[in-house]
C-alpha cells in the first residue's frame, strides 16, 4: 500500500510531514525522490504531475488533485479510470473570496490613484462611486464564485454571475451559456473571472469579451481581474484594451507563462495589479486534512465527494 506524492514546485517537507500526521501507517513515495513499485501505489495526490505518471499505476484506486483547478490533471492523455478528486475546502475558498473582495474594492475606491497620490506626497480626496452603483460580474459559478458573488452582494455591490448551466442564486442575477455572456458582460463594470481552463474557457478573455463589456458605469470604464487560469486569457488583447482605454484597469493572479516572464509588459504597466498565483494558496495541513477524511470515506465504501467530471474537464 503506498501513497505517491508528485507536486512540482511545492514544499515537499510540510506536504510529507502532513500525509505522516493524517494518515499514518502508510507507505509514502515521493515522484523524483524515491524508489518505489507502481502496481502498490493505491492513492497518487498530485499538482502539476508529469504527464504520463499514471500510466503504470495498475493498482490505482484514486487521485487526489492537490488544489481546485484540474486542469494540468485533465490533459494527461493516459488518465486512469480510477475516480479524480479536487480540493474544495473552506480555507481555500475563504482565501480566494478575500482576495476577490480586496481586489474589487481596490478597483472602486480607486487604491492604485491613492497610492501615487501618498508617493506625491498629495491630499486629494477623489471621488469615490457607491458599491451600489458599481456592476460586477463573476464568471464561474462554482464553489468559488458563489462565495465570492454573496461576500460582493453583502458590501453592496450589483452582483450577476455566468456559468454553464443555468443556475439561481439569491440577490444575484444570473446568466448561462455562450447566449447569456453577451448581455451578462454588457451589465459588468468590474468582471471577475473564477472559472476553470477546459478546451471551452481557453482564450475566452480576448478582444471581443473585453469590448462586450459596460462603458457606462460609475468607474468610468470596465476593470478585469482573473484568478482563474491564465490560458483563459489573451494577453496581447488585454495590454492593448489597456492602452487605448478600452479596459480602465486589470488584476491578474494568473498568467499564459507562470511564472511571469520578467520581460513581461505587464509587470510595469501603470494600470495593472500582478500577484504571483496565490489568490488563494494551498495550505497543506487543510488540505491533507481533507484528503485523509476522502480515503477514510471511500476505505468504508462510501463515495468521494469532488470528483472530476473527464467528460467536463472540471
Ligand atoms: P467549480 O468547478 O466549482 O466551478 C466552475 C464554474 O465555472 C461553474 O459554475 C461552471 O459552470 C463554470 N464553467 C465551467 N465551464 C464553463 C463554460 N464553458 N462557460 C461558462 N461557465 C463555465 O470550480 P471552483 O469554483 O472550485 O474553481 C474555479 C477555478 O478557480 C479552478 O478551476 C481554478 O482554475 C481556479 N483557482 C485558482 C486559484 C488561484 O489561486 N488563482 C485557487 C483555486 C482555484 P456550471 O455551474 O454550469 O458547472
Ligand atoms: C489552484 C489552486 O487551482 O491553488 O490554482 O487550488
Amino acid at each position: 500500500m503506498t501513497i505517491l506524492f508528485s507536486a512540482d514546485g511545492f514544499p515537499t517537507h510540510s506536504w510529507t510531514a502532513a500525509i505522516a500526521r493524517h494518515l499514518p501507517g502508510r507507505g509514502l513515495a515521493v515522484e523524483g525522490r524515491d524508489a518505489y513499485d507502481p502496481a502498490t501505489v493505491d492513492y497518487a495526490l498530485v499538482w502539476k504531475q508529469p504527464h504520463g505518471l499514471f500510466r503504470p499505476l495498475t493498482g490505482l484506486k484514486a487521485v487526489f488533485v492537490l488544489g481546485a483547478g484540474v486542469d494540468k490533471v485533465m490533459t494527461d492523455p493516459h488518465l486512469p479510470a480510477c475516480p479524480i478528486a479536487r480540493v474544495v475546502d473552506p480555507d481555500l475558498t475563504m482565501r480566494m473570496t478575500g482576495w476577490v473582495t480586496m481586489q474589487v474594492l481596490a478597483h472602486q475606491r480607486g487604491f492604485r490613484h491613492h497610492l501615487a497620490l501618498q508617493a506625491a506626497h498629495r491630499w486629494e480626496q477623489a471621488e469615490q462611486p457607491a458599491a451600489s452603483a458599481v456592476r460586477v460580474g463573476v464568471m464561474g459559478l462554482g464553489e468559488l464564485g458563489r462565495d465570492a458573488c454573496a461576500v460582493l452582494a453583502r458590501l453592496g455591490f450589483q452582483v450577476a454571475g455566468w456559468s454553464r448551466t443555468a443556475r439561481a442564486l439569491d440577490g444575484i442575477a444570473t446568466f448561462s451559456g455562450p447566449e447569456g455572456l453577451g448581455p451578462f458582460l454588457a451589465r459588468t463594470d468590474i468582471l471577475v473571472s473564477l472559472l476553470p481552463l477546459t478546451p471551452d474557457t481557453r482564450g475566452l478573455i480576448d478582444r471581443r469579451l473585453i469590448d462586450g463589456l459596460a462603458r457606462d458605469g460609475a468607474l468610468g470604464g470596465p476593470f478585469l481581474i482573473n484568478a482563474g487560469r491564465g490560458g483563459l486569457q489573451v494577453e496581447a488583447d488585454i495590454l492593448a484594451a489597456l492602452d487605448d482605454g478600452r479596459l480602465a484597469g486589470a488584476t491578474l493572479d494568473v498568467f499564459e507563462t507562470e511564472p511571469l516572464p520578467p520581460e513581461s509588459p505587464l509587470w510595469d504597466h501603470p494600470k495593472v495589479t500582478v500577484t504571483p498565483h496565490n489568490a488563494a494558496d494551498s495550505d497543506a495541513e487543510a488540505i491533507i486534512r481533507l484528503i485523509a477524511r476522502q480515503i477514510a470515506r471511500f476505505e468504508a465504501g462510501d463515495g468521494l465527494a469532488h470528483v472530476v467530471d473527464p467528460a467536463r474537464g472540471y
